[in-house]
């Protein structure tokens, strides 16, 4: 089934303005524990990265800002890159903490036992918002490795109280435009306990915070086979889901590229984003209060591309989930009618919007075909053969 133009019609003002924000470390090389592959053309600077992500936007108009993670982001003058990333017509956005790779947070940092462990941990969240400030960023994104292998190894009481004395600590200091973004994640690198396992405890952490704390969401930090979109139903009920960390998984945390492992599961969060009024602009500076962003690698296949493929899947589900008619969806609901109210929602999930995506791109100077323009552009060649000589980024 392909929409009719009418349908189409009436969602595309809802497509505008759509923004997905990038990974910087998207650009640098990864791969798994067994090898990193290295890949000509990849970014050798944290500026090349930038460049990548701005490469992203002007290809598909979905890109406009960047995350980035710090220390592997780390530059002296976060003033210039920030001009630089104006000049490329992209913004630096969220700002990740990294607690995951000093030997002294090897029993944890947040929750560590040793204050002085704790507060070199809190300092490096007070850098990162000293960084967030320079950059212009509203939001700081703290994941933590931290947990433990063995039953009986911690006091899983005492972690949580610590944590939330540290997290208190770091609030202070974020200011009136800032948010806290509190990430979690149910295994790894811990594979006993985990401090901030699930949505629950995320959302009792933020909740003891403030107005300014929030929740993150990462699609490949769940159990297999939990219901993700009731979590964005209940968060975005709560008024606390801040932000996605979108990506594909088929076994555990896998980072694969969003929509690529299960296009339904996308459609049935982004629907119940949109349900929850969590879609679209919700500030006065037409920013969105759940922000979308990508957290993913492309081990094998190539960076810029792989990133153009995975917001163009994010529009696509988006504008389906958009064609649910929501007015049939609640008569049917309210009918007790369970096969036509199942009728209704699938119909949109089933409808092709591409020929309608690409058209409607065209209309606004974009090409039709991202995917196609970029691999017809020479830009990857272009790439290959300027970044010759220093060292090309990876992952860690
Ligand atoms: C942890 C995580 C978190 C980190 C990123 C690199 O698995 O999802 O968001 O910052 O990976
Ligand atoms: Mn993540
Ligand atoms: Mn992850």
């Amino acid at each position: 089934m392909s929409t009719s133009a009418d349908s189409f019609a009436r969602i595309a003002p809802q497509l505008e303005g759509q923004a997905i924000e990038l990974p910087s470390w998207a650009f640098g090389n990864s791969g798994t524990r067994f090898k990193v592959f290295g890949s000509p053309g990849t970014a050798r600077t944290v500026e090349e990265k930038v460049a990548d992500a701005a490469t992203v936007h002007r290809f598909t108009g979905l890109a406009p800002s960047v995350a980035l993670h710090i220390p592997w982001d780390l530059v002296d003058d976060f003033g210039a890159l920030r001009r630089h990333a104006e000049d490329l017509g992209v913004s630096l956005g969220t700002i990740n903490s990294n607690t995951f790779q000093d030997d002294d947070y090897k029993l944890g940092a947040l929750t560590h036992t040793d204050p002085k462990i704790r507060q070199k941990a809190i300092d490096h969240h007070f850098e990162c918002l000293d960084v967030m400030d320079a950059t212009g960023s509203r939001d700081l994104k703290i994941w933590l490795a931290e947990g433990s292998n063995y039953p009986g190894q911690a006091d899983l009481r005492g972690r949580q109280d610590r944590l939330a004395e540290s997290l208190a600590t770091i609030y202070d200091r974020v200011g009136p435009e800032q948010r806290l973004v509190l990430e979690y994640k149910f295994f790894e690198p811990a594979f006993y306990h985990t401090d901030v396992p699930d949505w629950g405890t995320s959302y009792a952490q933020v909740s003891a915070l403030g107005e300014r704390a929030v929740v993150c969401l990462d699609t490949g930090h769940h159990a297999p086979g939990t219901n993700i979109e009731f979590v964005v139903m209940q968060l975005l009920r709560l008024g606390k889901l801040g932000s996605f960390d979108f990506n594909s998984r088929f076994y555990a945390d896998d980072d694969l590229i969003v929509g690529a492992a299960d296009p339904f599961q996308l459609f049935r969060i982004l629907f119940e984003v949109i349900r929850g009024g969590g879609y679209g602009p919700a500030n006065p500076d037409g920013t969105s209060e759940v922000a979308f962003m990508l957290d993913q690698c492309h081990n094998i296949e190539q960076k810029i591309p792989g990133q153009i493929r995975s917001v163009l899947n994010v529009q696509e589900m988006t504008a389906r989930a958009l064609l649910v008619d929501r007015d049939a969806l609640l008569a049917a609901q309210e009918a007790g009618d369970v096969l036509g109210a199942h009728e209704v929602f699938m119909d949109a999930f089933s409808t092709d919007v591409r020929a309608d995506l690409a058209a409607w791109r065209e209309s606004r100077g974009l090409p039709a075909h991202p995917m196609r323009a970029y691999a017809g552009s020479g830009h990857q060649a272009e790439l290959e053969t300027t970044r010759v000589g220093g060292t090309q980024m990876s992952w860690t």
